[in-house]
């Protein structure tokens, strides 16, 4: 009954019966779950991964809720019909995720229906001893969801579930369906813990034996045989297709192509700041493009977000710029449903500390998605980075080189020295992968300006070196290279007209495009011609992005002087002479300097 071409479904580890009834291709899951090239995800997927046409799988416990509210909300605004469907099983009711995406959904008013499947049990683990008191049923009156609960038995069921699609459907707003069944056999092999009576009385009572028993036994061989023998050819087809195979073996998520004469540069404009930068690429955006979206905590005037960067925008843009709940996890999984399903959301997460609590979303589903062929997640998660105001430890915190260890996710940090405004644009519009943009919030009050600085020749390979620069200033024989990025860069001009004094020639390199690393680049321009290099970070260096640098210079060969300056593996404590005295500035910065000058 999921017939409208608008309908979705997210489900999850136990996909196959949602799989097959929603889209007769037995044949494509079969080769699937063999690992087969004719499976329906070339074998990318497997058993529990699936995307095809409107359905979604994935093996993460109500990991997808959030992405099927997102989905659901992208038609609402869109004013297109269909309905989503979110699976989750009773065991899932442990999982926080769900909560804000019933919350969101209840908020939004989308048309998403919850289906619990409660069999009772959780892999090995009895519901009882960890679903806590009240009705299952009651946690979805508790979001003020439209609910029901049948018993899958029920002589009536597919009428009254059909009912329940149609009320979802009519109302345009989310329900909540608990459908009480059983687990016929173990969770995966042998991890079936329960008594030979119970699974006894459990068998008794499948539903489809039931049916089974209502026919003559000369009836019940004819299906048998006939089903037999479907499942041995389509066994037997899917053995016949070859098991999948890279054609190259990858070496990123990211297609690249050197057709940069698409992507039109830009002078920067100098009487403009970074944070009013980056507010006229957002009403650009949602100026020129009718599928882009602003979802964030406070963004709405007259505060306009915690930094200000929307201001003015939710009164032009009116629900198009849309304040959430507190629920960072389910806004970005919000944003990837949107995304997944043809839009460009832009989500503010308030500060960039809070970005651990959507990183199931970001690791486990908008790369994974993006991943498959064809698929496009153009998400964009804009956050306010770094410290130095005094905000203390989870207020102040500098976790790009985390983000950039994500494989497919791509991590953007601008300096005052680019363009912010365009690279945010090109992020939201030029470029189809989930995306970290980082602005440092000492940068947001800082006049743009290009500073002498130049773009460094992007790799022609490399789509993502050319959108998002790499810039650079000093000459090419310099005595000395430094290598920053977002909000380091200040103190590292403050350290380089010290040197200059001095006469010493010194290089500024200054990333805008962290992850994925432009490494062809970064060999033309910082290996060529220095004999000591300096990469500044402001998060702590161990495992960061100045090692990852430092390896990528050894595996190709450097052997100059190599020195990374960050800060200390200790949380950012809060009073401003403590939090000077860890996060780098000038005078470490020098001191790192001087120390590559010494015998
Ligand atoms: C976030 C997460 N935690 C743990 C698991 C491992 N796991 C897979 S299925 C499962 C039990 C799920 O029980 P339930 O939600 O009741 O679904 P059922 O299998 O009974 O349909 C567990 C713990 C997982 N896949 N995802
Ligand atoms: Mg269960």
């Amino acid at each position: 009954v999921l017939r409208d071409p608008g309908d979705a479904i997210f489900s999850n580890h136990r996909n196959h019966g949602h799989f097959l009834t929603y889209s007769g291709n037995c044949l494509g899951l079969l080769a699937e779950i063999m690992g087969r090239e004719d499976g329906v995800c070339k074998g990318l997927g497997g058993s529990q991964h699936i995307l095809y046409r409107g359905f979604h799988s994935n093996g993460v416990q109500a990991g997808l809720t959030a992405v099927a509210v997102g989905n659901a909300l992208r038609r609402k605004l869109a004013g297109e019909t269909g309905i989503t469907a979110a699976f989750i099983g009773d065991g899932t009711l442990g999982e926080g995720l769900l909560y804000e995406s019933l919350n969101l959904a209840s908020v939004w008013q989308v048309p998403v229906l919850f289906v619990v499947e409660n069999n009772r049990i959780a892999q090995t683990t009895p519901a009882p001893s960890t679903i806590a008191g009240g009705t299952i049923l009651l946690r979805g009156k508790a979001f003020g969801l439209s609910c029901w609960c049948f018993n899958d038995d029920d002589p009536d069921f597919f009428q009254r579930v059909e009912g329940v699609l149609e009320t979802v459907r009519s109302l345009n707003a989310p329900g909540f369906l608990v459908i009480n069944t059983d687990r016929l056999g173990p969770h995966s092999k042998g991890d079936d813990s329960r008594d030979s009576a119970e699974m006894a009385s459990i068998r008794d009572r499948d539903p489809l034996k039931r049916l089974g028993d209502r026919l003559t036994l000369d009836e019940k061989h004819r299906i048998d045989e006939v089903n037999r023998e479907f499942v041995a050819t389509t066994r037997e087809v899917a053995a016949a297709s070859p098991p999948a195979r890279y054609r190259h073996r990858p070496k990123h998520s990211f297609t690249r192509s050197g057709d940069f004469a698409r992507f039109p540069n830009e002078p920067i404009s100098t009487d403009t700041n970074v944070r009013a930068s980056l507010n006229s690429a957002l009403r650009h955006l949602l100026s020129n493009h009718s599928d882009v979206v602003l979802l964030g905590e406070d963004l709405h005037d007259p505060y306009g977000g915690a930094f200000k960067v929307t201001a003015g925008l939710s009164t032009e843009f009116p629900g198009r710029v849309i304040s959430t709940p507190i629920s960072e996890a389910a806004i970005v999984g919000a944003g990837i449903g949107l995304a997944l399903s043809g839009w460009r959301p832009v989500v503010e997460v308030m500060f960039a500390d809070f970005l651990s609590l959507a990183m199931d979303q970001i690791l486990n589903h908008a790369v994974k998605f993006a991943a498959f062929p064809e698929t496009r997640v153009p998400l964009v998660i804009r956050t306010p980075s770094g410290g130095g105001r005094g905000y203390g430890a989870t207020h102040s915190q500098s976790p790009e080189s985390l983000f950039a260890g994500v494989p497919g996710l791509t991590v953007v940090f601008p300096s005052h020295r680019h363009n912010p405004g365009l690279l945010l644009r090109r992020a939201a519009l030029d470029w189809s992968y989930p995306c970290v943009f980082f602005e440092h919030k000492l940068l947001y009050g800082l006049q743009c300006g290009s500073g002498r600085y130049r773009e460094c020749v992007a790799d022609p390979d490399d789509v993502a070196s050319y959108l998002f620069p790499t810039l650079e200033r000093g000459p090419a024989n310099a005595d000395l290279t430094l290598v920053t990025y977002g909000g380091m860069l200040p103190e590292v001009e403050r350290a380089v007209a010290a040197l200059e004094e001095e006469e010493l020639a010194i290089r500024i390199v200054v990333l805008s495009l962290l992850a994925p690393l432009p490494r062809r680049t970064l060999l033309n321009v910082v290996a060529s011609g220095s004999e000591r290099i300096v990469v500044v970070e402001e998060g702590h260096s161990e495992f960061g992005f100045a090692a990852e640098l430092g390896s990528l210079l050894l595996e190709n060969g450097y052997s100059g002087k190599f020195s990374r300056v960050g800060a200390p593996p200790i949380p950012i404590p809060a009073a401003r002479t403590l939090e000077s005295d860890v996060i780098p500035n000038e005078q470490s910065i020098l001191e790192a300097v001087y120390s590559l000058f010494r015998p």
